[in-house]
């Protein structure tokens, strides 16, 4: 029984029990209804209702949205809750989101336990709510906060929604408190569908539509919701709803929907493989070498997540420079708000900086974070596993360098993995897992827990330059570096791809990162780059005049005092240099030339990743190009993407420009034969 129902005295106890998250699919609706019924039967006096365990509801079951709805809709039955004579209370005893706080607010009055959220994340999920949430929250806490909730999506905590007028009580046990309501207090409460709508004011809906066009540019649900909310208003609450499920189910069906559902169960998808055999060592106490950026970005996550950790720099000036590093982020997560003095004391206690390795004796994992160079890793992983015990498993940071040679820098390779952190490292959700030859599944397990510690989306990836992230990075850039040379500047790129859905361009992007750890890597690679592959110095050229990014004043743009970026006529003018170099003649690429192109160099990469086995399946670029690179969400990731152009296609796309360069447009195999058989990219696996 998804609802069960049970009568004290003239008090009707109704309870949601569909775990895990008490998503209300049809038999949560006609549960629901039935308790309706049930409740005038037998002429109760109020309703109670809560969710079984830690959740009230999380809202619609969204598994059911790629099926035709089925009555009873959940708009029908949260009609029949706010005009039943018996009132309803919800005690929300858990998180309620979406639908489920949809039900709370249908009901005559709500009581949150201290620690519940309640919002209405809809447009996360690319609709708006469809069950009368866009005409009843207004009513209930006024119109500008109900489009802030709405169209962010973000959930209120219990002491915002009271102080919002959304809950009329906070209490440690609201079905308790729900009990103990005065009955003639109750019976004095309006249903909310009586309630006036709130007047009409343009300059909220022109804020609340500036607001969505710049935080959640290129997405429709939002923009959709604050219409369907000026719309019904301007209605009696009967005729508005029918707009709002219009609206609902029109955006379920769409392909931003599709995309951002796609993207929501692979991120909840995104585990430990079934096929390891063995348990990950116990998560306590943490070695981290080298306290720059990332190894700072990393301790500090370690330390966020209550473990403790030992760092271990080189000599007395690494520690000292590890320890400033690290100050800084405690400092600005507390005057974030994000963690309060008592937790960052806590933080500095859990927290050992040294150039002593025997000090890290205790630790269960280390985690390398230091210099990219091969010697100074080997060195590091000698010392670590002279120093840890041997069980310890040891991981590396490293983006580029080759984990198998590492790992052979030790006597049991099997306990050496790749942790591949993003910068900042506390804040950047991914974590690619690297799985090298001799890896063993202890080290993966172990890798795959932290991530579950650290709240990180865990990706495992093979060996290979870049893993699947930066190899797919790299082609983006070469792309980008060949449009142009070959025609366009540096900012009609950016906005190119920033009309795409990207919060910047690769070029912007790289400016904030710095010119020069690319640079060090292309010189790495010179050796093994294919000498028939066309090579594009310009950003070469830009290190050499010392313009390494936003660090230095000057990159790809120009930041004067520091500031916001500039156009720079010389990068412009060196590209035109280079071309002339070459010998070749420039072309005025369009903004959808230069899109395709850097997107089809992106998915032609990925496709061969997968081919290779480098990556296990196409979610799993999906998910690195979301949470490492800054791919559009609403696209559903790089792969869910190249399925709505189709392999077919993107084949034919890439044999036109395989005509001007057939080495850096070589077809990935993948999608030839995803062409050829009509499948899905989404559907592929590796060829081996
Ligand atoms: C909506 O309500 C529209 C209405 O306005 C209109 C109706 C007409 N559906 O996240 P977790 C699964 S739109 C189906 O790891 P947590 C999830 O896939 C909805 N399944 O747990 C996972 O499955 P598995 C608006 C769902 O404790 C399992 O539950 N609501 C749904 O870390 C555990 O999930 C939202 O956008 C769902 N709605 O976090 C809220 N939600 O075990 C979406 C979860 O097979 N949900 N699952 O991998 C959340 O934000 C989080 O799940 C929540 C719990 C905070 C509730």
């Amino acid at each position: 029984m998804s609802v069960t129902t049970r009568r004290e005295d003239n008090v009707g106890y109704v309870e949601i029990n569909n775990p895990p998250v008490n998503a209300i699919g049809l038999s949560v609706r006609q549960g629901l209804l039935d308790a309706v019924t049930w409740a005038e039967k037998e002429m109760l006096d109020r309703v109670i209702v809560s969710g079984a365990g830690r959740i009230f509801a999380a809202g619609a079951d969204a598994k059911e949205f790629d099926q035709a709805p089925m009555k009873p809709h959940l708009s029908d039955v949260l009609n029949a809750i706010d005009e039943s004579f018996v009132p309803w209370i919800a005690a929300i005893n858990g998180v309620a989101l979406g639908g489920g706080a949809e039900i709370a607010i249908a009901c005559r009055m709500r009581i949150m336990a201290p620690g519940a959220q309640i919002g209405l994340p809809e447009v996360t999920l690319g609709v708006i709510p469809g069950a009368g949430g866009t005409q009843r929250l207004p009513r209930q806490v006024g119109l500008r906060k109900a489009l802030d909730m709405i169209t962010g999506g973000k959930p209120l905590a219990a002491l915002a929604a009271f102080e919002a007028g959304l809950v009329h009580d906070v209490d440690e046990n609201p079905v308790e408190a729900a009990f103990m309501v005065n009955t003639e207090e109750l019976g004095c409460i309006v249903p909310t569908w009586e309630l006036p709508a709130p007047e009409a004011d343009a300059a909220a809906f022109a804020a609340a539509r500036e607001r969505a066009e710049t935080k959640m540019a290129g997405q429709i649900a939002p923009l959709r919701a604050i219409d369907v909310i000026e719309e019904g208003l301007a209605r009696p609450f009967h005729e508005a709803l029918p707009i709002e499920r219009a609206a609902f189910l029109e955006l379920r069906e769409g392909e931003q929907a599709k995309a951002l559902r796609h993207i929501f169960f692979a991120e909840r998808a995104a585990k430990a493989p079934d096929s390891l055999t063995e348990l990950p060592r116990e998560l306590e106490q943490i070695a981290v070498v080298g306290g720059g950026t990332m190894g700072a970005g990393i301790a500090y996550a370690l330390l966020n997540a209550g473990l403790s950790v030992t760092l271990l720099e080189t000599d007395a000036d690494g520690v000292a420079r590890a320890e400033s590093n690290i100050d800084k982020i405690i400092n600005a997560s507390t005057e974030r708000g994000l963690i309060d003095a008592n937790r960052a004391q806590d933080h500095r206690k859990r927290l050992i900086l040294t150039d002593d390795y025997s000090m890290a004796s205790q630790a269960t994992l280390a985690v390398e974070a230091a210099f990219e160079s091969m010697e100074v890793k080997r060195e590091v992983f000698t010392k670590l596993a002279a120093a840890l015990p041997d069980d310890a498993i040891l991981a590396t940071n490293t983006s580029y360098l080759d984990v198998n040679e590492i790992a052979a820098s030790v006597t049991n390779p099997s306990r050496v993995v790749g942790l591949h952190f993003f910068a900042p490292a506390h804040i950047m959700k991914l974590l690619e897992i690297v799985n090298a030859d001799a890896t063993g599944d202890a080290a993966l397990a172990t890798g795959f827990a932290l991530a579950k510690r650290l709240r990180k989306i865990p990706v495992l990836a093979g060996v290979c330059d870049g893993f699947i992230g930066n190899r797919i990075l790299a082609r983006y850039r070469e792309a980008a570096d060949t449009v142009f040379m070959d025609g366009s500047t540096p900012w009609e790129v950016d906005e190119a791809m920033v009309e795409f859905g990207y919060a910047m361009g690769p070029y912007e992007a790289q400016d904030l990162s710095g010119l020069d750890i690319a640079h060090a890597n292309r010189r790495r690679q010179d050796a093994t780059r294919d000498p028939n592959r066309r090579y594009v110095r310009i950003a070469d050229r830009l290190v050499e005049l010392g313009k390494l990014g936003k660090k230095t004043g000057a990159g790809w743009y120009r930041y004067p005092g520091g500031g916001g970026k500039v156009e720079d006529p010389i990068v412009a003018d060196l590209a035109i240099e280079e071309s002339h170099f070459e010998g070749r003649t420039r072309t005025d690429y369009s903004s959808d030339e230069i899109r395709q192109r850097l997107l089809l160099a992106m998915i032609n990469e990925a496709a061969d990743i997968l081919d290779e086995g480098i990556a296990a399946s196409a979610h799993d670029i999906d998910l690195v190009s979301v949470f490492g690179y800054g791919f559009p969400r609403w696209r559903g990731g790089l792969m869910h993407h190249a399925d709505t152009i189709g392999a077919e296609a993107i084949v034919a796309q890439l044999n036109e420009l395989a005509k001007e360069d057939p080495i850096a447009w070589k077809i990935s195999p993948l999608l030839q034969r995803c062409a050829e058989l009509g499948t899905p990219i989404a559907e592929a696996r590796p060829s081996s």
